[in-house]
């Protein structure tokens, strides 16, 4: 199959196109290194050294594994890349990663938030109409996430929700209440594709990710320069991967507040698992499919609790701190997802476990020497003190 992979460069492109590639599809590439500046600019690194540009990467998967991703550096916000990748490669199935994917990025300052904003809602709909006057057949398989639809006190529904309102029934996108402008972008694709999909008949699955945790996949393995990304920062690193690299340099967890907060989690493997299945699997013509795409569900405290446990028999020495939250986010709630849609598919979860959380400090102890420590407590908070106005009169 021609798979087209918008964000290829990402933690979770990168692996997804060596995934499809040793799987012997036709993989190309996209990015624009956008996540690789983001970190730039605020001092950090990929705690895993990446090689330089994406077609460093594709050449040395070439020269190992023996199969081509084709690549193209650019943005997909601007059309004249955008276009040819569809009219050229003519893809059959459209992997679509390439946004900002920070929550609190989006919300460091007004130029952050518009950014996030026009860059994700801008490239998707370039895609969408790329879809229609190109590949009016192809399927979209987008990531969207979980935190669209954020913390309500019932339970959240794949994507739709059977409303009966006086005396009349319908079946209606599931409410949203998104956490960050970063998830309110996702909430506006999700429109956008559903409305591509009713309107121009475009297939599309959005696939509503949790939070994803892991540093190796089965490809990442074969050679040192096909590791994927790893982030710790306070603004791209997200919460399981930063516990378990604070407990292999000795820095105190950073549970935000009470630590009740509960998400779905799933390991980077899945995430390839999903993705296939919901690839081989595509939506029918003029169908908008939503996947909850994530295994298990944890209370930021029980995570910590696993990360303490686990560390202390590697033989850690582990505290764990209470900061305070950056975010205004609720810190006990009822959480209950439904997650049934891929397993039906067929996926085969890798649960979290003492052993995988060990095999992840094993992997990190390998960079720990890259790490800069001064990343890792959270500055960006959701409600910043006001600035201080000056006087009218002045
Ligand atoms: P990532 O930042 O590593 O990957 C996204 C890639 O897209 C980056 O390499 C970036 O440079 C590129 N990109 C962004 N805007 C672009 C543009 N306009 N043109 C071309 N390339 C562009 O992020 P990730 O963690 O791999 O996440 C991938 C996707 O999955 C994101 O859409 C994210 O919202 C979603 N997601 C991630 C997680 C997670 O825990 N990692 C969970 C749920 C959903
Ligand atoms: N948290 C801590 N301590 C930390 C980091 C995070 O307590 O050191 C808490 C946060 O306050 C939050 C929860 O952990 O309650 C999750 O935070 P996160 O940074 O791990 O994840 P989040 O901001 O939600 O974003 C990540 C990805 C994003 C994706 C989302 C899936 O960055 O791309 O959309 O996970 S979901 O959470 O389901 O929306």
């Amino acid at each position: 199959m021609r798979i087209l992979i918008l964000g290829g460069d990402g933690y979770l492109g990168w692996a997804t196109a060596m995934h499809f590639s040793a799987r012997g599809h036709e993989v190309h590439a996209v990015d624009n290194y956008l996540r690789r500046r983001a970190l730039a600019e605020n001092g950090t690194d990929s705690l895993t050294p990446i090689a330089d540009s994406l077609p460093a990467r594709a050449a040395a998967w070439e020269e190992v594994a023996g199969y081509h991703i084709g690549v193209t550096e650019g943005d997909l916000c601007d059309w004249s890349v955008t276009e040819p990748l569809f009219r050229d490669f003519q893809p059959e199935a459209i992997i679509h990663y390439g946004e900002m994917p920070s929550a609190p990025y989006s919300l460091i300052s007004r130029e952050h938030a518009v950014f996030t904003q026009y860059n994700n809602v801008v490239n998707t709909l370039n895609v969408l109409f790329a879809m229609r006057d190109y590949t009016p057949r192809a399927h979209l398989v987008k990531l969207g996430t979980m935190g669209e639809y954020g913390t309500p006190n019932i339970d959240i529904e794949e994507g739709f929700i059977d409303i009966r309102h006086n005396g009349r029934e319908d079946r209606l996108p599931f409410p949203k209440l998104p956490g960050s402008l970063y998830h309110c972008s996702k909430v506006h694709d999700s429109t956008n594709i559903h409305f591509a999909s009713r309107i121009w008949g475009l297939r599309s699955t959005d696939l509503n990710q949790g939070v994803v945790y892991g540093i190796e996949t089965e490809e990442t393995k074969l050679d040192p320069r096909f590791v994927t990304r790893f982030d710790y920062d306070e603004l791209f690193g997200t919460a399981l991967n930063r516990f378990c690299l604070q407990a292999v340099i000795g820095h105190p967890l950073t549970v935000y507040g009470k630590g009740g907060q509960t998400r779905g989690y799933l390991n980077i493997v899945d995430t390839l698992q999903c993705v296939e299945l919901a690839v081989m699997n595509p939506a029918a013509e003029g169908e908008y499919r939503v996947f909850n795409q994530f295994t298990e569900q944890f209370s930021i405290n029980e995570l910590a609790d696993l990360v303490h446990r686990a560390g202390t028999d590697y033989g850690y020495n582990i505290r764990v701190d209470h900061v305070e939250n950056p975010r205004v986010e609720a810190e006990e709630h009822y959480y209950n997802a439904k997650h049934t849609a891929l397993l039906d598919l067929g996926l085969k979860p890798r649960y979290l476990s003492e052993t995988l959380v060990e095999s992840m400090f094993s992997a990190i102890e390998r960079h720990k020497h890259r790490v800069i420590t001064k990343a890792i407590m959270p500055r960006t908070k959701w409600r910043p003190e006001p600035r201080v106005m000056e006087s009218i009169a002045e």
